[in-house]
């Protein structure tokens, strides 16, 4: 019974090279000769390519390359173009939003104008990325959910960069480009607005992205154990149940009570991870534009508890004007 404990792939399947379905006549071929890789068939499918590029695909590649560029450049120049210290610092090296003097206006390329510039070409490229994935499901005959799954994530990203900064008027409230200064903003940003942790919609957000692992477990879980009955070929059992799709369904309503279904997993997974980002919008579009401080906020509404009067009452910082604006 050991052998079916399958946790890594055992099984490659290798057929002979297959491009996919025909494509209809256009100035876009797929490109690049089919291969097989062993390492790749040990996670998934051994075959690699034909790979199609598209018009989106290569407008969206050549904004992302430009971004990454102006981002990488703007870092490398801020260590006096010595490569080393690059390579050092990377992590800590950021691109900054201009500062508020600037609002919404255009500023000077070294006071935040790379920056703009940088999140113009980041953002056409992740929309083009979005309309290459809308068009590639569409040309297969499929549903759209990835594309507006990944529209979710997109709406969060916009919130961040572009609708909020609006809202606020001023560039200077959007995320700096770099690996540890994003963090530091994420940080910076609970603080200045009193505690993201008592915004019920950072809660909400944290709900659907524990869900999300968690239902990915489960039903990850769910249907390896049943493997062994062929309950990996979901489809198939959706229309035609056999033992594995039955077994996994009765182990969940013995353990739990309740089982989701072959096909209501994929729709609980689906609204889990897209609701994560959904709600997390929200959460960051209200935050200093209809509340200023979650945690007065909370204590308003009875979600934070009333401290006892030992301190005398807290007052938002940001209200006082020792803050320089
Ligand atoms: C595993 C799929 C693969 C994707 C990867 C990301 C880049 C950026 C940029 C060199 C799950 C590729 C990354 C192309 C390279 C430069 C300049 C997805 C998988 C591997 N974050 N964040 C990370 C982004 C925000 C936060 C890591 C992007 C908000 C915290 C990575 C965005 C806030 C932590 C990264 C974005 C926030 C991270 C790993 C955009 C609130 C971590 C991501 C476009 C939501 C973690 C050092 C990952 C870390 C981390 C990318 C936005 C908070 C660099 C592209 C502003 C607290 N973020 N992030 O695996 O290790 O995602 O940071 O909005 O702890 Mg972030
Ligand atoms: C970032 C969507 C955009 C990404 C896109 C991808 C590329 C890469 C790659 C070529 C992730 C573009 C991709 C460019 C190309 C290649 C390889 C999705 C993104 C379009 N928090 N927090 C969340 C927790 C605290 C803060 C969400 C936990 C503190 C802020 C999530 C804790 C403070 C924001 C979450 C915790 C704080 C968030 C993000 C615990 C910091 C947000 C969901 C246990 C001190 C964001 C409403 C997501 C949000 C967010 C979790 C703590 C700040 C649920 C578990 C109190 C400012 N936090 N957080 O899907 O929506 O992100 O908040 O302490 O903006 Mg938080």
């Amino acid at each position: 019974m050991i052998e079916y404990q399958n946790i890594l792939t055992r099984v490659q399947v290798k057929a002979p090279a297959y491009p996919g379905v025909p494509l209809p006549s256009g100035p876009w071929r797929r490109e690049g000769p089919p291969f097989f890789v062993y390492w790749l068939g040990k996670i998934g499918d051994t075959q690699v390519g034909p790979f199609y590029i598209g018009t989106t695909g290569l407008a969206s590649l050549i904004c992302g390359f430009i971004a990454f560029e102006i981002i990488g450049l703007n870092m490398w120049a801020s260590v006096n173009w010595d490569i080393v210290q690059f390579v050092r610092q990377l992590p800590w090296l950021a691109l900054e939003p201009p500062s508020p003097k600037h609002g919404l206006h255009i500023p000077p390329l070294n006071e935040g104008g790379w920056w703009l510039m940088a999140g113009f070409f980041l953002t056409a490229s992740i929309l083009l990325w979005w309309l290459r994935m809308y068009r590639r499901a569409r040309a297969l005959g499929m549903g759209t959910h990835t594309a507006w799954a990944f529209a979710a994530a997109i709406w969060l990203y916009l919130v961040l960069g572009f609708f909020r900064p609006i809202a606020m008027g001023s560039w200077s409230e959007a995320v700096p480009f770099g690996i540890f200064p994003h963090l530091d903003w994420t940080a910076a940003f609970s603080i200045r607005y009193g505690n993201l942790f008592y915004n019920p919609f950072h809660m909400l957000s944290i709900a659907f992205l524990y869900g999300a692992t968690l239902l990915f477990a489960m039903h990850a879980g769910t249907v390896l154990s049943v493997a062994r009955f062929g309950g990996e070929r979901e489809l198939e059992q959706v229309t035609h149940r056999g033992t594995a799709s039955e077994r996994a369904a009765l182990f969940w309503r013995w353990t739990m009570g309740f089982n989701a279904t072959m096909e209501s997993i994929h729709r609980w997974a689906w609204w889990f991870a897209v609701l994560c980002p959904l709600t997390g919008g929200i959460g960051i579009l209200l935050t200093g534009t209809v509340v200023d401080n979650w945690y007065l906020w909370a204590l308003k509404h009875g979600v934070a508890p009333p401290y006892p009067m030992v301190f005398p009452e807290v007052i938002d910082p940001a209200t006082l004007g020792g803050v320089a604006k």
